[in-house]
C-alpha cells in the first residue's frame, strides 16, 4: 500500500476534513479520530464531519467532542477550501447519504483508507486493502510502518476498539497472528480491554436488548435451514424506543443457528428497506449484496433501498440467497 505517498500527503498539507459512512461502528469512529490524532500530533486544522450523529456506545471515543454532524448551511464552505479530504471505511461516497454530493464536488484531495471490496474510485489516494480486518489495523501499520509519529495511549484505544468491533472480538476468519501482536502492542501503550468492551457492549440502554429481543422472536429459516433471518419493523422501534444504531451486531444471532450459512437482517427504515448478511466460510454475500446494488466482504455485506416494495424485495432477497449456500 501507498503508505509513502500518505504519508507525504498528510505532513505536506495543513486543512483536513475527516469522514466516514452512515451509521458508524467502532472501526469507522475510531479510524477517523486515530487519523485525527496524528493529524493533532503534526499540528494540523482538522474538521471531522459525519451524515450520522455518533452513538451513544461510541461517545467515549470522542472524548475531546471533535465530530460534527453535517449541516449543508455550515458545513459545505469548508468543502471548497484547499486541503485534503480523509474518508476512512467506506469506499462509495453514497455511503454518506447526504454528503454525497457535496464531497463529489469538492475539489480537494481525497484519500480513502479502507477495507471493504468494490471501490468505487473517487479517490486521488487509495489506501485499501480487503485482507485487513479492520481500517483501524490499516492505520495501526502506517503509523508503525512509516514512522510518522509516535502511537500513543489515545491511538492505541481508538485502534483497538476498531479492530476488536470488526473481527467480533477476534473471532472472525481474517483475524491473524499479526492482528494478536497488533492488540499486545497496544496492550503495551496502557489499552484496557475489558474498559473498551464494558463501554461498547455491556452500557446497552434497556431500549437496546428489548429491540433485540423482537430481532431474535422474529427469525425464521428457509426449508434447508441453511438461511436464517429477521426482521425489524419501524413499530419494534417506536415501541421499544430503541434507534437504528442499536442494531448493530443483530444480525449475528442468526449464525448462531446449528446449520445456518446465512443470516439476514431485514431492516425497515423511514424510507426503504436497509438488509444486513453474514455468512460462514466460503459463502460469499458480499456477491448476494451486489445483486442488489451493496457490498461489503465475503462474510458481511449490507445495502440499503429506498422506496421498495419491501415484500416483493424479500422474497427477492432470500430467492438469491439459496444460490450461495452450500449444496
Ligand atoms: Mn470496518
Amino acid at each position: 500500500m501507498k503508505f509513502g505517498e500518505l504519508k507525504k500527503l498528510l505532513e505536506e498539507n495543513n486543512n483536513f476534513i475527516i469522514t466516514t459512512h452512515v451509521n458508524p461502528d467502532a472501526d469507522a469512529i475510531g479510524s477517523e479520530m486515530a487519523v485525527y490524532y496524528i493529524l493533532k500530533k503534526l499540528n494540523k486544522s482538522i474538521r471531522i464531519i459525519n451524515y450520522s450523529e455518533t452513538p451513544y456506545f461510541l461517545q467515549f471515543l470522542d472524548k475531546e467532542k471533535k465530530i460534527e454532524q453535517y449541516e449543508p448551511s455550515h458545513h459545505d464552505k469548508l468543502f471548497s477550501e484547499k486541503g485534503v479530504i480523509i474518508v476512512v471505511d467506506m469506499n462509495q461516497l453514497s455511503r454518506t447519504v447526504k454528503m454525497e454530493n457535496v464531497l463529489k464536488n469538492s475539489s480537494m484531495e481525497k484519500v480513502c483508507i479502507d477495507h471493504h471490496q468494490n471501490p468505487e474510485g473517487f479517490e486521488n489516494l487509495q489506501i485499501i486493502d480487503s485482507e485487513y480486518t479492520s481500517t483501524g489495523e490499516i492505520i495501526y501499520d502506517f503509523i508503525t510502518q512509516t514512522g510518522i509519529v509516535e502511537p500513543d495511549y489515545d491511538i492505541a484505544v481508538q485502534i483497538y476498539s476498531a479492530i476488536v468491533t470488526d473481527t467480533g472480538s477476534f473471532k472472525y476468519n481474517r483475524t491473524s497472528s499479526k492482528t494478536f501482536r497488533i492488540a499486545a502492542e497496544l496492550l503495551d501503550l496502557g489499552v484496557k480491554p475489558h474498559l473498551i468492551l464494558d463501554k461498547i457492549y455491556d452500557e446497552n440502554n434497556l431500549s437496546k436488548n428489548r429491540l433485540l429481543g423482537r430481532a431474535l422472536n422474529s427469525m425464521n429459516l428457509s426449508a434447508d435451514n441453511k438461511i436464517c433471518y429477521m426482521e425489524i419493523t419501524r413499530k419494534d422501534l417506536s415501541e421499544t424506543g430503541a434507534s437504528e444504531a442499536e442494531l448493530d451486531g443483530f444480525v449475528n444471532y442468526c449464525l448462531s443457528v446449528q446449520g445456518v450459512e446465512i443470516g439476514i437482517l431485514f431492516f425497515e427504515l423511514a424510507e426503504g428497506l436497509k438488509v444486513s448478511f453474514r455468512s460462514k466460510g466460503e459463502v460469499n454475500v458480499s456477491q448476494l449484496a451486489g445483486e442488489f446494488g451493496g457490498g461489503g466482504h465475503i462474510n458481511a455485506a449490507g445495502l440499503r433501498i429506498y422506496n421498495p416494495d419491501s415484500n416483493n424485495y424479500k422474497l427477492k432477497i432470500l430467492e438469491s440467497a439459496q444460490k450461495y449456500t452450500s449444496k
